[in-house]
């Protein structure tokens, strides 16, 4: 029996919350997956992408993988790993690093033989190009074969979040028979069956946003007489979900109440608001449960507010709306209004935003080439945005290609669309002491959120993300 340890984005280099523990806390899941991995002395760990959050993680991040991955050398268990949406780089990736210094070995079409099993990886490919796949592979040394591979796949991947990759379509036209598929980019856990081959996502080890309620863990997949899959749950981050649904007659009072139900010591606090009731001050519900305890505390107010109080702070109670705010002061074209639009909107999934915002550039240039012009001075409501024309289609290309500029910009400076974590900032500092540090951080130390974050990057679920921490 071949026993093989499955895990998945780990996002490494995340500093969620502009927090500097949460990007330990995403390190310190990934060396407890490698410790469990060498205590249960399994066969292989199988990593199905994004082992990395960013295309350009930083020293530390690189420094706390190979150290990692050391200790799991030193056991003698070998990495195998295919690359995904968040780490993908045009030419060599970091994972061909890896392999050169004997850490890892990527998965591809030719089969790796691991004890009784042989495993073929097959990295995220955009949805435009899979037409072109043939899935051909070598033909497997062993009795057992396994898949490990990165996207949004069908039946798993709900199909509301953009396009899937129909796994039943993968296992059919491939030449090898599977017994089971390995996945990564979906951070819930599941598996189906799907045939005679079991189809399973580990899920992320840590969680990359707000929506990911459910306990994090990883898969071991025994290859025996047949599959088995089983389900190890990781200690994480203590995240304290508080739902509040106020009444008319409630306020932050009733706020305060409910956050004090909770055990909030080195938590991450996600203050969700809905209902009726009186207007609240986010920072003053964020400092309350700081003092609490909470490491972070985020609140996201999604009530929907009379037009008569939207005063200021009404309106930075929601981060959404105040994001949407600076946008449409920026003069945009409709064009690149609708590109910010798919790139921060939930509800396309991450690995999805690329593609779909390429369609719809070259679409809106195809039919007018002065898509991208800006809306002329006098119409925007605010001119300030000294980027020409030129610029806000170089970006927004730059966005589909994967190659726009490593621009920090802020939203006034620059097309929203490769953009997005400064323009989250920007509308949280408003309300958020913790993000206005967090901005002089980014300042500070160019090497995160700033200068390194990659453009694209917030062309994906970064964006998502980020908004997601308020949602
Ligand atoms: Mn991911």
């Amino acid at each position: 029996m071949t026993t093989v340890l499955h895990t998945a984005d780990t996002h490494l280099g995340y500093r969620q919350y502009n927090s500097p523990e949460r990007r330990e806390d995403f390190l310190a899941a990934f060396r407890r997956v490698l410790e469990d991995a060498v205590s249960d002395d399994v066969d292989a760990v199988v990593h199905a992408g994004d082992v990395f959050h960013d295309r350009r993680p930083g020293l530390v991040d690189l420094l706390g993988t190979v150290s990692a991955l050391r200790t799991l050398d030193e056991a003698d268990i070998p990495f195998f790993a295919v690359v995904g949406n968040h780490e993908d780089k045009r030419e060599a990736q970091w994972l061909d690093l890896f392999e050169t210094m004997g850490l890892a070995t990527r998965l591809d079409e030719s089969g790796t033989v691991v004890g009784d099993v042989t495993l073929y990886g097959l990295d995220y490919v955009p949805p435009s190009q899979r037409e072109d796949l043939d899935y051909e592979f070598e033909p497997p040394e062993t009795e057992r074969a396994a898949l490990v591979a990165h996207g949004q796949f069908a039946p798993l991947a709900p199909s509301i979040r953009g396009p899937t990759w129909d796994v039943e379509d993968v296992i059919e036209s491939a030449n090898v028979e599977f017994d089971a598929v390995l996945l990564g980019d979906e951070h819930e856990a599941d598996r189906a069956e799907v045939g005679e081959t079991w189809v399973t996502y580990a899920g992320s080890t840590e969680r990359t946003s707000a929506s990911e309620r459910d306990a994090r863990g990883y898969n071991l997949v025994e290859f025996g007489e047949g599959v088995r899959i089983r389900r190890r749950g990781l200690e994480t981050r203590e995240f304290a979900f508080v739902d509040v649904e106020l009444r008319e007659d409630e306020g932050v009072e009733r706020v305060r109440e409910r956050v004090r139900e909770y055990d909030l010591s080195d938590a991450v606090a996600l203050v969700t608001i809905d209902g009726e009731g009186d207007p609240i001050t986010p920072a003053e519900v964020e400092e309350y449960a700081r003092e609490r305890g909470a490491m972070v505390a985020r609140v996201n107010d999604r009530r929907e507010l009379e037009s008569e109080d939207e005063d200021v702070e009404v309106r930075f109670a929601d981060p959404d709306e105040a994001v949407r705010e600076r946008v449409r002061e920026l003069g945009l074209s409709s064009a690149a209004r609708g590109v910010d639009r798919t790139v921060r909107t939930d509800a396309i999934a991450d690995s999805n935003v690329r593609d779909e915002v390429k369609r719809d550039v070259e679409e809106l240039l195809s039919e007018d080439p002065a898509a991208f012009d800006r809306v002329p001075e006098d119409e925007a409501e605010d001119g300030t945005g000294e980027t020409g024309v030129v610029d806000a289609k170089a970006d927004a290309e730059g966005v589909a290609d994967g190659e726009a500029a490593d621009d920090d910009t802020t939203a006034v400076d620059d097309a929203p669309a490769t953009d997005g974590e400064s323009a989250t900032g920007d509308a949280s500092a408003g309300s958020h002491e913790a993000d206005e540090t967090a901005a002089a951080d980014d300042s500070g130390d160019g090497s995160d959120a700033a200068a390194d974050a990659p453009a694209e990057e917030t062309a994906s679920q970064d964006d998502q993300a980020s908004m997601e921490e308020f949602l």
